[in-house]
């Protein structure tokens, strides 16, 4: 499988990610996202017509849309990742892969305004991502009360791995993630999943603070 990939795109990341849980192999094509542009060239959009990144070619398949892609790698590992036990995880999954596309165009349109001098409503990104962030917040705080540690339930699915990359990122579009205890301990059970990879560039020194109060010991 080969994965056109920009080392600090989060949602290329999220491919990465995944292959590396699941112990598939990826050969990486570096796309010159920036400076270069290369997705919007003529050459890079015979592959993806939207031009956008990330894209994954695996013999005659060529898949775009990172959820896609995503649901693509977990079938290709089993069912475990697609989060396919019961008609509500099906559900909670789905959702949770269209949320992503919130964290995109919100904490994701920050962070390239801030990193990569693209033009947007800064303030309207960063209130959407805000607001991003506390309904994830939310979620798992609901889950953890349900005895769960995860989005779609007590194991981590294509649900998790859609929405970590760009809530990790928050800080380089200017959004704070530290009044967020329940994803904290959220990102610290992803961090401990074998075969987990980091992407460049996402912050870990949120995670030296203090346990959140009344959690100690129990992610
Ligand atoms: N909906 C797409 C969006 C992916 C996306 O926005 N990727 C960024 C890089 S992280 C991109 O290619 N943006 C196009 C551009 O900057 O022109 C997906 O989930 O794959």
């Amino acid at each position: 499988m080969i994965l056109y990939d920009y080392i600090l795109s989060p949602d290329c990341y999220k491919i990465r990610l995944l292959a590396a849980l699941t112990g598939q192999r990826l050969t990486l094509q570096a796309v010159d996202y920036h400076p270069g542009g290369e997705h919007r060239s003529a050459a890079f959009r015979m592959l993806n017509p939207a031009g956008t990144i990330p894209v994954l070619q695996d013999g005659a398949l060529i898949l775009t849309e990172s959820a896609a892609i995503l649901t693509y790698v977990a079938a290709m590992s089993g069912p475990d990742w697609l989060g396919e036990d019961s008609p509500q995880m099906r559900g909670q999954v789905a959702q949770w892969l269209a949320f992503a596309h919130r964290l995109s165009a919100s904490i994701g349109k920050a962070r390239s305004h801030d990193m990569l001098q693209q033009p947007a409503d800064i303030n309207a990104c960063r209130r959407a991502g805000v607001a991003c962030l506390q309904e994830l917040e939310s979620a798992l705080t609901e889950q953890r009360l349900m005895g769960f540690g995860y989005l779609a339930g007590a194991r981590p699915t294509l649900a998790d791995i859609a929405c970590f990359p760009h809530a990790m990122l928050a800080p380089d579009g200017g959004i704070s993630t530290d009044p967020y205890p329940a994803i904290r301990l959220w990102t610290r059970s992803l961090r401990a999943l074998p075969g987990f990879i980091e992407m460049p560039g996402i912050h870990r020194l949120h995670e030296l603070k203090p346990e959140p109060i009344g959690t100690a010991g129990q992610d």
